[in-house]
Parts: structure tokens; sequence; C-alpha cells
């Protein structure tokens, strides 16, 4: 990774598979630092169906494809990486699965788990949800109070990525409280112009 800022999410959620190669050249072409591929409730052959799809893409942009969730389908596509959350288990155990050289990602919600998992090893995290939103519904904000803590202590040493209800709207007063890396994924998802509005995010955040 050479210093990402933006990681972009290719949702199956706000996306219809059909899209799912367009949408994703935009995001490219609008400048991602990372894609990946979230499919949450799709079955396993429409995910590893998508997935071979946009991997190719990625190749060709030089951006790296990491899969959420699936491990053992991560590596059966050599995609770059995978991302997991809490409730998956060790990094031991996906390190084991996807082998070493790929990127290993933590869902993190607290300063407490950021530290956890950058002690345990993961090559990046995500910390959110920021601001409540509809993509992980149910889960509660944790606001932007500990980012600048989290920045210094996490992010300095792995790429930390900021999510959940960042906007082109709200991006501001996260950047402002201390935040480097941002994942935006229904609102680059849901606008007219998905590289363009890309494009904008990646301007800002540079
Ligand atoms: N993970 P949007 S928040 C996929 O906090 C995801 O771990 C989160 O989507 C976390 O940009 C989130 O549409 C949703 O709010 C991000």
């Amino acid at each position: 990774m050479n210093d990402p800022r933006l990681y972009c999410i290719l949702d199956l959620g706000y996306v219809p598979e059909e899209n799912a190669e367009t949408t994703t050249a935009s995001l490219l072409a609008g400048g991602a630092h990372l894609l990946q591929l979230r499919a949450k409730g799709k079955d396993l052959a429409t995910i590893e169906r998508v997935a071979r799809r946009l991997l190719p893409l990625c190749r060709a942009a030089g951006v790296p494809f990491i899969l959420n969730d699936f491990p053992a389908l991560a590596a059966a596509l050599d995609a770059d990486g995978v991302h997991i959350g809490q409730d998956d288990g060790p990094l031991a155990a996906a390190r084991e699965i996807v082998g070493p050289g790929k990127l290993i990602g933590r869902s993190t919600h607290s300063l407490g788990q950021a530290r956890a998992a950058l002690a345990e090893g993961f090559d990046y995290i995500g910390f959110g949800p920021l601001f409540p939103t509809p993509t992980k519904a149910g889960r509660p904000a944790i606001g932007l109070h500990e980012i600048a803590a989290m920045e210094r202590e996490v992010g300095s040493q792995i790429p930390a990525f900021c999510i959940g209800g960042i906007t082109r709207q709200t991006l501001p007063q996260v950047l402002a409280a201390g935040a480097r890396r941002v994942v935006i994924v229904s609102d680059l998802l849901k606008a007219d112009h998905v590289q363009a509005a890309t494009r904008e995010v990646v301007g800002k955040i540079h």
C-alpha cells in the first residue's frame, strides 16, 4: 500500500451485480486507493463471480483488491487481501489461510480495539462508525472524539481508515478531527457521477 487515503467499497447492497464492473471502474478512475468487495447476505457463488470480474480491473489500475470476509475465497482468488470484523477470529487464523504478503484488515469500534488490532499485527484497520449509517445499521456511532488519539497511536504505525457515515458533506469535520484516511461507501456509490465524486474526495484528503 502506497500511502492510501481513500478506501472505496463496492457494496452489493447499493450496486446491482450487473453494474458492479462499471461502478468499480468509476471508483478506480476517480482515484480510489484500495477497493473492497462487500456482499453481505450474498451467496458465495455470487461473491466469487463478482470478485473475478473486479479483480482484473483493480490489477490494471494498480489498486489492491480486498475481499470482505471469506479468507479462503480471498486465497483461492489470489485477492490482495481480506477484511475481517471483531467476531471473525484472530489474525493468525486468517493469515494461515491467505498466506504471507496479503493484506489483512480489521474493523475496530473503539480506541481500545484499534490498539489491540495494531498489537496483534493487522496490516490496517477501519475505525468507526463515526456516524450512524444505514450501510451498517444498528451499530452505534462512536463519534469523532477518539480520532486524534487513534491516529497518534495507531494511524502512525499502520494505515487507519475512519469509516461510517462519511460523506462529501461530513468529510471536512472528519478531517478537522484528525482523520488522515477514510472509507466512503454509500455517498460515492449513490452519487450521480461516481467518478467525479470520488475524485472530489481524493482531492480533499491529499
Ligand atoms: N463498517 P457508509 S461502518 C462497512 O464501523 C462499514 O466497521 C463500519 O458505509 C465499521 O460510508 C460501515 O455508507 C459502513 O456509511 C460504511
